[in-house]
């Protein structure tokens, strides 16, 4: 039996990467931080076929023995401070998580497991300020943020130890991808729970910021897909993994309301609370690479998804109306 450590397990991506594990029979170990309340919601269905082993990205020796203990063959870095916006608030600390941390993870296994396959979260992000349209593996990174400042250290170090150590590390370079297990910070799951409580009579607006960025966004259930497609082939490289369409803020927003039968105009405002210092304006990717040597295609269109997401907070509201979350600009 494989055996697979998960960084992030409690994570949206976590979550389908565990499920997807345990359907290839791998014994899945899963690395969680200590909170003061337990955050098991998204791996709850498959919480006792999980080993949870307690550590943190900003724990070296954690790492260390979270390695030792659970002797992987595969092990999926996906742990971070993952929200754009909260890097401005709390640059230092996404810096030593989502950068330092795939330090600490990459010398963990080396120290280990030097055999075992990497496979480190990278991120769109690193892009950018583009500088080509669309971005494949060759398009120059031009971070704009904190947190694409550290994804890019991240993406470097996975480089380098696959260089320095001829270890078997592959970086993912994927573009957003959701789920009904998005956080609700997030835009597409913010809008979709939004729409959802305005069409249960539960709120009456919904504030946003800017509603021109343009993502290319995919199904978080696809992309898991591809890390571990990743991590089955020959030789360790880089793959951008995205759909090739992009669709604005406003896209979305037209798409979730109209899924309800609502006309976006009445409901939504733009709120400066939700403006960022600095903008990612267009994200494209181009795909091709995954395609041709991962097989790997998409298979939920962005409307499916919208649809998806907004059906999944409907249901989730209607059994239980709990009052919105207090949502960070
Ligand atoms: P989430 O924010 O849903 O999950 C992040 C996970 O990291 C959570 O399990 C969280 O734990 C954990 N975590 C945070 N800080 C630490 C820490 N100090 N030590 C240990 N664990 C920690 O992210 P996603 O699932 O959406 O994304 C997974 C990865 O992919 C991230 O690295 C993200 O940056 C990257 N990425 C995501 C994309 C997307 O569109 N979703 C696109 C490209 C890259 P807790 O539950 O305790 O908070
Ligand atoms: P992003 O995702 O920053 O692309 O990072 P997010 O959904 O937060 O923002 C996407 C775009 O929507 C605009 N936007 C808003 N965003 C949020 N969160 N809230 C709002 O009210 C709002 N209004 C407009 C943003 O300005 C932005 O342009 C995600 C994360 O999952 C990262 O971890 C990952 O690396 C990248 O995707 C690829």
């Amino acid at each position: 039996m494989k055996r697979a450590l998960i960084t992030g397990v409690t994570g949206q991506d976590g979550s389908y990467l565990a499920e997807l594990l345990l359907d290839k029979d791998y014994r899945v170990y899963g690395l969680v931080r200590r909170s003061s309340t337990v955050n098991f919601e998204r791996i709850a269905h498959i919480q006792d076929r999980i080993e949870i082993l307690s550590g943190d990205l900003l724990d070296q020796n954690s790492l260390l023995y979270a390695l030792r203990e659970a002797q992987p063959q595969e092990v999926y870095n996906l742990a971070a401070q993952s929200f754009v916006q909260t890097s401005w608030t709390q640059p230092v600390l996404t810096g030593d998580v989502t950068a330092l941390g795939v330090t600490r993870m990459l010398e963990a296994v080396r120290a280990f497991n030097p055999e075992a396959r990497f496979y480190q979260a990278s991120s769109s992000e690193m892009y950018g300020k583009v500088q080509a349209v669309p971005q494949n593996e060759d398009t120059p990174f031009y971070p704009r943020s904190p947190y694409g400042v550290a994804k890019l250290y991240g993406h470097w170090a996975t480089v380098n130890y696959r260089e320095s150590y001829g270890m078997f590390t592959a970086s993912g370079i994927l573009f957003n991808h959701e789920s009904p297990r998005r956080g609700l910070e997030f835009v597409t799951r913010k809008v979709t729970d939004g729409v959802a409580r305005i069409k249960l009579g539960l709120q009456r607006e919904l504030r946003l910021g800017n509603l021109g960025a343009q993502r290319d966004w995919g199904y978080a259930g696809d992309y898991v897909r591809a890390m571990w497609l990743m991590l089955q082939q020959d030789a360790p490289d880089d793959y951008v993994v995205a759909t090739g369409h992009t669709y604005s803020v406003r896209d979305l927003v037209d798409s979730a309301f109209r899924r309800v039968g609502f006309d976006w105009q009445e409901h939504v405002l733009q709120d400066p609370r939700f403006m960022r210092p600095a903008e990612v304006d267009l994200l494209v990717g181009d795909a091709a690479k995954a395609r041709t040597e991962l097989g790997w295609t998409p298979e939920v269109e962005f409307e499916e998804l919208v649809g998806m997401m907004v059906d999944a907070d409907l249901a989730r509201l209607r059994g239980h109306p709990l009052p919105p979350p207090a949502l960070f600009g």
